[in-house]
């Protein structure tokens, strides 16, 4: 198996960190720049956005959440669905949100200017940022021991991001739990090695 990523990409860590818990920490990597149309990325991927698999069968697998569910599938155990499926879910989708929210903003600097954050569709994407990440603050997704779930995975990448992206952001309210969490899963080797970084 071969995974196309790039360094700072919260859809492409989340692939990482679940190939690491479901035992493939070792799996090769190619980094690209999905911006700059790396050919290979856009061989697997029509839509060259990473991240994308490609499996040993030479099968590429695109989309963040459909390469979770292809492992689920294809290595149920250990589950990165944890106690409590419906809620692990949940607040999974809660988090996914809050990517794509950040993603987004970075996408609408892009596309408009640096202006775009505060305009009325930047300014909805940080509200989805602040009002998801208070939920999961609210009710925040539990790790024990042993492997963490998919909340436990999208809470934390979603953190980070946030964090990364927007650096001592004014509107960044006080997550305690989801700092926490965060740290604690930060000396974690799946969430240790895929770190954002530039
Ligand atoms: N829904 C996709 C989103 C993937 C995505 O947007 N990746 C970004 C990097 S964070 C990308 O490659 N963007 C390039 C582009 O949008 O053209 C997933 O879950 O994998």
């Amino acid at each position: 198996m071969q995974l196309l990523l790039n360094t700072t990409s919260p859809y492409a860590r989340i692939a990482r960190i679940a190939l690491a818990e479901k035992g493939h920490a070792n799996i090769g990597t190619t980094v690209v720049d999905p911006w700059a149309d790396a050919p290979p990325l856009l061989e697997a991927n029509a839509a060259a956005r990473v991240p994308a698999l490609l499996t040993d069968e030479g099968r590429p697998l695109t989309e963040s959440l459909l390469i979770v569910l292809w492992l689920e599938n294809r290595k149920p155990q250990p589950s990165l669905l944890g106690n409590d499926p419906t809620g692990t879910i949940s607040r999974a989708g809660i988090a996914m949100g809050v990517i794509d929210a950040a993603v987004h903003t970075l996408i609408g600097r892009k596309v408009t200017d640096p202006a775009f954050d505060e305009s009325p569709v930047g300014l909805r994407r940080r509200r989805t940022m602040v009002q998801g990440l208070l939920r999961l603050e609210a009710d925040p997704p539990s790790y024990d021991a042993g492997t963490p779930d998919l909340s436990v995975i999208a809470s934390v990448v979603a953190l980070d991001y946030v964090r990364f992206r927007f650096p001592n952001a004014a509107w960044m309210p006080e997550l305690p739990k989801l700092s926490s969490l965060a740290a604690r899963m930060g000396s974690h080797a799946s969430f240790e090695t895929s770190f954002p970084r530039a």
